[in-house]
């Protein structure tokens, strides 16, 4: 069988995939969890490492033939150590909820108790959630965050972890907006003598670049995606202290997964040294300036944020005050060609699939090169598909600004389909 069959010859696909570029270049990419691929990266994604099979470790493999797996993968650990100051690295993970599944059966047996943040209150699935492996593996507790405030109650973390004496606490998120006290979880975690885990998926991007403060010296495991403000591949890692090397690398592998796939591993090497080049502070500075900017302009509109602002690439609405649900604000924002996703704020009366709050985030949209006076037409265009969520022509005409907008910032010119 010829190797070289042209894409050309599978239309069916090829529409597939030329629609989903069109889709990602003519529409603004708010979700806060997403980002872009530089090209190298997008490149040695789809690279010949995709065939090749390389369970273990470097140099110590279970097949043949891994001689330039293992530079790679030792190439890729030396990266994420280096930008994270981090004793020890697995980069093999498949996706965070690998990487988390791998850190709690590190220090866990399954039925102890683990204490995370409550997802209505911005927590994650991974963290303890009835319908996640981590809440039917594990005896699940939730910390919080004050009503008045909307920011983690850490108070209510203590007497929580002092009643309910957890083996492992989870700090970190997905719609937190605001800096997290690491220093107080240790103190925490120290006195009912549990591990601390971090699970920094979110702000991993404003770690690397000392925009955020590094879980790494405070938490015995730290756990990552790649893909969001990281801007690489999608992906998991697991950072550790040496201490816990072994058994977080056995319960990736053999634990939980199989052969690593390392053209994900080469995707996460290119964008780990674009991370250590200078200009990735730049970018994740202006990550946070657009954030600030879009912050400013939708509380001016009368839009209220979720803890009054935000720290990070992340703002969350709470659309109680404007009569919308998160759902009709989704759908209002998607055929105005902006992509965002709907999302519970705390104390949400509202179910998962209809929820209270928007979540909007700054990373994509700022590999496209938007700044600051961008943000100002992006908030314009936000606030009037909100305030006109019903009018379907209206939401239209918004859709073709940002088509036309969208153009001013090419995303992968060279590629085509
Ligand atoms: N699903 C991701 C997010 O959107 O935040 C977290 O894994």
């Amino acid at each position: 069988m010829p190797l070289k069959v042209a894409l050309d010859q599978d239309p069916q696909l090829m529409a597939i995939l030329r629609k989903e570029l069109k889709r990602q270049r003519f529409k603004l990419e708010m979700i806060a969890s997403e980002n872009f691929v530089s090209e190298a990266t997008l490149r040695v994604g789809a690279s010949v490492f995709t065939n090749k099979y390389s369970e273990g470790y470097p140099e110590n493999r279970y097949y043949g033939g891994c001689e330039n797996c293992d530079e790679l993968e030792t190439l890729c650990q030396t990266r994420a150590r280096k930008l994270f100051g981090c004793e020890h690295v697995n980069v093999q993970p498949h996706c965070g909820s690998s990487a988390n599944m791998a850190a709690f059966f590190s220090v866990l047996r399954v039925g102890d108790t683990i204490l995370g943040m409550r997802l209505d209150h911005g927590g994650h699935l991974t963290h303890g959630a009835p319908v996640s492996f981590s809440g039917r593996l594990f005896k699940t507790e939730f910390y919080g965050v004050r009503e008045d405030t909307e920011i983690i109650d850490y108070e209510g973390l203590l007497a929580k972890a002092e009643a309910t004496r957890p083996k492992l606490i989870i700090a970190g998120g997905s719609s937190y907006p605001r800096t997290i006290d690491f220093q107080k979880f240790r103190e925490v975690a120290d006195r009912v003598k549990a591990y601390l885990m971090v699970d920094m998926a979110h702000f991993a991007g404003l770690v690397a670049a000392g925009l955020f403060p590094s879980p790494v010296p405070l938490a015995d495991i730290v756990t990552t995606t790649t893909h969001k403000t990281l801007r690489g591949p999608r992906g998991g890692m697991i950072l550790c202290r040496k201490t816990l090397a072994k058994a977080v690398d056995e319960q990736i592998f053999p634990g939980i997964q199989g052969g690593p796939l390392m053209h994900i591993v080469a995707a996460k090497a290119a964008a780990l040294g674009e991370a250590l080049e200078p200009e990735f502070i730049d970018y994740q500075r202006q990550i946070l300036k657009n954030s600030q900017r879009l912050a400013t302009h939708l509380t001016d509109a009368g839009f209220r944020l979720v803890s009054g602002g935000t720290d990070t690439h992340l703002l969350l609405l709470d659309l109680r005050g404007v009569n919308l649900t998160g759902q009709a604000a989704e759908t209002a924002l998607d055929k105005a060609g902006i992509t965002a996703n709907k999302n519970v704020v705390p104390f949400d009366r509202q179910n998962y699939c209809v929820t209270s709050g928007l979540r909007l985030g700054t990373a994509a949209l700022t590999t496209r090169g938007l700044v600051e006076k961008d943000m100002d037409r992006v908030a314009e265009f936000i606030v009037d598909a909100l305030r006109h969520h019903q009018d379907e022509s209206f939401l239209n005409k918004i859709r073709l600004r940002v088509e036309e907008f969208t153009q001013g910032f090419p995303l992968y010119p060279n590629l085509e389909f």
